[in-house]
C-alpha cells in the first residue's frame, strides 16, 4: 500500500494538530520534518501557497491545508469519536476553526512579532487576541473541553494557536482572568498526541531512511 508522506514543522500550530489527527487515526504516515526557509521541492510542487504541513497521499493527491488533513485522517479512522455523531463535532467546529484561522491567528502574529507592526502597541494586539480568548472560556466553563466533556476535533484544531499565545507572554497568560481555558490547555499538553507531535527530530534530508509518526 502507497504510504503518505507529512512535511511538518516542528513548532507550527498547523503541522502540530494535523500531526495529531494523523496520529490518533493510527494510519501509517512518513514523517519529514522540514526547515520552513528550505522547503523540498516535494513541498512547493503541491502546496499553493508553500506551506506546511503538506499531505503527500499519492502521486495524484495531495492536501497543503492542515483542516484538510484533520478531516481526513478522522474520515479514515476515528477511535474516539472526535468527530461526533453524524459529525456532528466537525461542523460546530468549522466556524471556531475559521475564527482562529484567519482573525485570532492575524492578531496573535502581530502580537507576537509587535515590533513588526509599530501602529500599535503589544498591549493593544493582545487585547484583539482577548475576545477569543473569552469565548472560548465561556465555553470550557460549560464543558471540560470545548465542544463536550471529552476531546474533540475543535480542541486539536484550536489549543496548538492558544499555546502560541500562551508562551508571548507566560506570566501574563498564567495571571489572566481564564482559568478555565489555562487549564484546557495544559490537559491538551498533557495529551500524548501532543508529546508525538512535538517530539525534536533530524531535518528531513533525500535519502535519509523512513521514519512514521
Ligand atoms: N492554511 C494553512 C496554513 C499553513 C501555514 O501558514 N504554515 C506556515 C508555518 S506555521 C508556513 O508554512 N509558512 C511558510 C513560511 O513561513 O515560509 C494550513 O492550515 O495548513
Amino acid at each position: 500500500m502507497n504510504i503518505p508522506v507529512l512535511y511538518s514543522f516542528r513548532r507550527c500550530p498547523y503541522c502540530i494538530r494535523a500531526h495529531m489527527a494523523l496520529d490518533y487515526s493510527n494510519r501509517k504516515v512518513i514523517l519529514r520534518t522540514v526547515a520552513l526557509r528550505n522547503l523540498p521541492v516535494e513541498v512547493l510542487a503541491v502546496s499553493p501557497h508553500a506551506t506546511v504541513p503538506t499531505l503527500v497521499i499519492n502521486e495524484n493527491e495531495s492536501m497543503a491545508e492542515s483542516w484538510d488533513i484533520m478531516k481526513w485522517a478522522l474520515n479514515q479512522n476515528d477511535p474516539e469519536n472526535w468527530l461526533g455523531a453524524n459529525n456532528v463535532y466537525q461542523h460546530k467546529a468549522e466556524p471556531l476553526v475559521e475564527l482562529n484561522d484567519v482573525s485570532f491567528k492575524q492578531n496573535l502574529d502581530k502580537y507576537k512579532y509587535a515590533e513588526r507592526f509599530p501602529e500599535q502597541s503589544m498591549k493593544y494586539y493582545r487585547g484583539r487576541c482577548e475576545s477569543f480568548l473569552e469565548a472560548l472560556n465561556i465555553m470550557l466553563q460549560e464543558n471540560k473541553f470545548l465542544l463536550a466533556e471529552r476531546i474533540s476535533i475543535a480542541d486539536v484544531a484550536i489549543f496548538p494557536f492558544i499555546r502560541q499565545f500562551s508562551m508571548v507572554d507566560k506570566t501574563w497568560f498564567d495571571e489572566s482572568p481564564y482559568p478555565v481555558l489555562q487549564h484546557w490547555l495544559k490537559l491538551m499538553l498533557n495529551t500524548l498526541w501532543f508529546g508525538q507531535a512535538f517530539k525534536k527530530h533530524e531535518l528531513w534530508q533525500a535519502g535519509d531512511e523512513n521514519l512514521y509518526l
